[in-house]
């Protein structure tokens, strides 16, 4: 049987560290689902479908890795796609209180899905979306942090949203 994995997040955009997780990802499990968080509350800078196209161009050279989006539940939505296993990405230690919580939850959610942890690559290790965004929107250069399909989009999104 085929081992499936789901690489989930917000992805409001793909960084360069989400990548690395991805791509080691998907040489251990035969099959990776990046799984975009329909937004319900929070809104983001980009619509679930632009984050959906820009990880499948980024990740367009990676033949066993797909990208969808979900709502509701990430253990039913794990469940629908036979994945038996989340990965996770772990930054710093800030990174651990909400990841403990993430993990707690959806065990008790249900206990045949487990979580994986993978340690970001140093190079990665303070790039976050948010960072990315902010650094972005007031004219930095952010192109040794996201791939080069997203630093394009981020510059046209924020040239509309200030025009
Ligand atoms: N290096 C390594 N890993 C990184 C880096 C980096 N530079 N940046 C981010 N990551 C990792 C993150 O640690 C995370 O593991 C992953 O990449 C995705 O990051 P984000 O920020 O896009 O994802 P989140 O934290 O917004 O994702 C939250 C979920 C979508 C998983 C969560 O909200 C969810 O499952 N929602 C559905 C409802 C549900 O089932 N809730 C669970 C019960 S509490």
């Amino acid at each position: 049987t085929k081992r499936i994995a789901v690489v989930p997040g917000s992805f409001d955009p793909i960084t360069l560290g989400h990548i690395d997780i991805i791509k080691r990802s998907a040489k251990i499990f035969d099959e990776i689902h990046v799984s975009v968080l329909k937004n319900s509350s929070k809104s983001g800078l980009f619509e679930t479908q632009e984050r959906v196209s820009l990880i499948e161009e980024a990740l367009h050279d990676v033949p066993n890795v797909v990208v969808h989006s979900f709502h509701g539940l990430l253990v039913d939505f794990c469940k629908e796609i036979n994945a038996t296993t989340i990965v996770r990405g772990l930054r710093a230690i800030s990174d651990f209180e909400y990841e403990m919580q993430l993990t707690s939850m959806n065990k008790k959610l249900d206990d045949d899905i487990e979580t994986l942890y993978m340690m970001t690559n140093n190079n990665y290790s303070f790039i976050s979306s948010s960072v990315v965004k902010e650094v972005a929107q007031f004219g930095g250069d952010i192109s040794e942090f996201v791939p080069e399909n997203v630093n394009k989009a981020l510059k046209e999104k924020i040239k509309t949203k200030n025009s």
